[in-house]
């Protein structure tokens, strides 16, 4: 038994994975820890897929509801999507095995704003939830639990579910503790208080969860690693884009809007978010802030060169590289790094108040500037919203980035409408691909599409949207956001049918 379960009446609950998963039953929903493939339960999942597949065949169903912070990993969700013993799960997955059982309609995913799950799950629109599963990374000797490399909403499945599972698990470093922030002051209207930051780096809570001893029934001791994928190589496309969103932030500063220190910065996930990241880093300036929810490698280089002073979020997801650095300068980050809970990191009331920063990836924006985070073909879920909304409707400034086409030009990331929308128009403030930025603010639809499609589009697909555009200007049935609806669509059309959206 490993020493970081401190508290002796809690050290007795210590049992096997298969003791824990038993504890789970056919129809259960379970909340569980994770977020970006940080701090998610590791071993009762696994055996939880065992239990599975025993009743299956036996000839007996077993699915569970999942809930969770955000994307997990295999060991989470795709274990238990490849047993087929999800069924329903919310709210952010990225798990390729899960993905096809969505798209495949074995598998119910309800895709949610992450800062709304909390209330959504204590208005009990989702139902009961009966079990919370969730990794710490240590029990202090009054039974406090240490949070891990992600909060989420952990403390709300805590304090919800009627039995706790806890995976206390040594692999986290011990050092986490007193680097999370959990504030236990929500409450659902009309007793709603306000949400006291001020600052990016102000504390409002406690730095552990705070659960009833009695209802952990159950504790199981991993040492097992987060998921930990790594960056691909940053490319020209996204060095690109990175000088493009600098550019325009100096812009800002120049135009009087924002402070030579920024505002605090906000940055989605995946490899362009931790480019951009990156070419911050070379832009020479220090003192920023961060409120976001995501830390990826990006962000350490940013904290040890100064450029970022402070940075608040929910998780981090980092590279196996990353862990090493972070392990290796843990003192140091653990002054300059806070963690929350989902429902504070993402919080509208705060990301307003801050005047925050936003960067997210997209699937593709339309000449409008409407845009698809979600959806390929307007029907196949790739990933889901995330936070990405929290932040785009809440910020100062919301920006979307992408390359201009994707699968070696095939698509085109700029199109006539998108197939699916996340993003309205009157949420989108920036568009930014490797060929250009777009400032929509304070453009009308019409003067919209023309800085969409002279700056971010590809040239390959720029004249095919100038032709859509000028013949939209004159037969739509209005003109206020001309579109030619018989033909809004057929980019789509024409890629499912012949693997291209270019017209020959
Ligand atoms: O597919 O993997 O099969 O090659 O989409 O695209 O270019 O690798 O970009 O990793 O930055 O992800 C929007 C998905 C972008 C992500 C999205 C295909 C492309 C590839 C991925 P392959 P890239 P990224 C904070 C904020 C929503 C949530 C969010 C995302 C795959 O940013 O999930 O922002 N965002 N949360 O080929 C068809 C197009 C396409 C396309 C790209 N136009 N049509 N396929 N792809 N453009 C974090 C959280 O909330 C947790």
């Amino acid at each position: 038994m490993s020493d970081r379960i401190a508290n002796p009446a809690l050290r007795a609950k210590v049992m096997s994975p298969d003791e824990a998963a038993a504890l789970i039953q056919p129809g259960d929903n379970v909340g569980m820890s994770g977020f970006t493939g940080a701090g998610y339960p590791k071993a009762v999942p696994l055996a939880l897929a065992d239990r599975i597949h025993a009743f299956r065949t036996h000839g007996h169903d077993f699915r569970i509801g999942v809930w969770t912070g955000a994307s997990t990993a295999p060991e989470l969700d795709g274990a238990l999507a490849e047993a087929d013993g999800i069924e329903l799960r919310l709210p952010y997955q990225s798990d390729p095995v899960s993905r096809s059982k969505i798209n495949s309609g074995l598998m119910e995913y309800i895709d949610v704003h992450l800062s709304h799950v909390a209330q959504m799950a204590w208005e009990g629109f989702l139902g009961k939830l009966d079990v919370a599963l969730v990794e710490v990374a240590g029990i202090t000797a009054e039974g406090h639990l240490i949070p891990s490399s992600s909060i989420g909403n952990n403390k709300t499945w805590i304090d919800l579910a009627d039995k706790v599972i806890l995976e206390v698990n040594s692999w986290q470093p011990e050092q986490l503790q007193g680097m999370h922030d959990v504030y236990y002051g929500t409450a659902l209207p009309p007793n709603r208080k306000p949400v006291m930051i001020l600052e990016a780096g102000d504390r409002i809570g406690v730095p552990h969860f705070i659960c009833p001893p009695e209802k952990i029934v159950g504790i199981v001791e991993t040492h097992a690693p987060d998921r930990n994928t790594a960056f691909k190589a940053i490319d020209e496309d996204s060095r690109a884009i990175a000088e493009h969103f600098i550019d325009f932030l100096d812009h800002e500063v120049r135009a009087g809007r924002m402070p030579a220190g920024l505002l605090p910065l906000q940055s989605g996930v995946g490899n362009i978010a931790n480019a951009v990241l990156a070419g911050l880093g070379e832009s020479g300036r220090t003192g920023l802030t961060a409120y976001t929810e995501v830390l990826q490698d990006g962000m350490l280089d940013l904290l040890e060169s100064g450029t970022i002073r402070l940075a608040s979020a929910t998780a981090f997801s980092l590279s196996p590289a990353g862990v090493e650095r972070f392990l290796a300068g843990i003192e140091f980050f653990r002054e300059r790094i806070i963690l929350r809970p989902q429902e504070i990191s993402n919080h509208p009331e705060v990301i307003r108040r801050l005047g925050v920063v936003a960067s997210n990836g997209m699937i593709e924006a339309d000449i409008y500037g409407n845009v698809n985070s979600t959806h390929i073909m307007g029907s196949r879920i790739q990933n889901g919203i995330g936070g990405s909304g929290d932040f785009a409707r809440n910020a100062f400034i919301s920006t979307f980035v992408t390359p201009s086409t994707a699968k070696d030009g095939a698509l085109s990331c700029i199109v006539p409408m998108v197939s699916h929308v996340d993003h309205t128009e009157h949420d989108v403030d920036v568009i930014i691909t490797e060929q250009g930025l777009a400032d929509l603010r304070g453009l009308a639809p019409r003067r919209r599409a023309e800085r969409v499609i002279a700056n971010c589009a590809h040239p390959d697909y720029r004249p095919m949207l100038e032709d859509y555009t000028e013949r939209a200007g004159k037969g739509a049935w209005g003109l206020q956001t001309p579109h030619l609806l018989g033909e809004a669509l057929s980019w789509h059309r024409r890629f499912m049918d012949t693997g291209s959206m270019r017209a020959h």
